[in-house]
């Protein structure tokens, strides 16, 4: 049976909505707005849903709306990456593939990023290319996830 080609849904955690303005010394001065610019310019015609919240519960919701629609997964949990329990259940549910993003090199910096809770639930992790790595996974889920299998 085929499965209709599946969307992309890319989710975004606290304070990447401040993007383009916060800290731009480690997360550079790319909005979020062109960040989510970029993210469609890959995803061509592919069906793209793209989202940033600052609170874990709406977080969660939007990982089981992803559930809901197929689709693959592109998050960036940000601080919620190394606190969140909720998050992670969320994402061991998912169908995958889930690719775990971070605008930084989490591991090159303070020891509070450095372990990442949700990793467990994901198929692979972005981390260090800046805002260039959220068209990078997408073009990443897209080969992960052909049309029309
Ligand atoms: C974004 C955040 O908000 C931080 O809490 C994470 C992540 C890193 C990022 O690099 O995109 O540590």
């Amino acid at each position: 049976m085929t499965r209709m080609t599946r969307p992309i849904h890319v989710l975004n955690g606290p304070n990447l909505n401040r993007l383009g303005r916060r800290e731009p010394e480690i997360y550079g001065s790319t909005t979020l707005a062109e960040v989510e610019a970029m993210c469609r310019a890959a995803a061509g015609d592919r069906g793209l849903v793209f989202r940033q919240t600052n609170f874990e519960g709406e977080l969660v919701g939007w990982i089981h709306e992803a559930i809901d629609a197929d689709a693959g997964i592109v998050i960036n949990p940000a601080g919620l990456t190394f606190t969140s329990v909720p998050v992670l259940d969320a994402l061991k549910m998912a169908p995958g593939p889930i690719i775990e993003l971070h605008i930084s090199n989490i591991h090159r910096r303070e020891a509070i990023y450095h372990r990442s809770l949700v990793s467990a639930a994901a198929t692979a992790v972005i981390a260090g290319l800046g805002a260039r790595g959220y068209p990078t996974a997408i073009r990443c889920l897209i080969e992960l996830m052909p049309a029309d299998t």
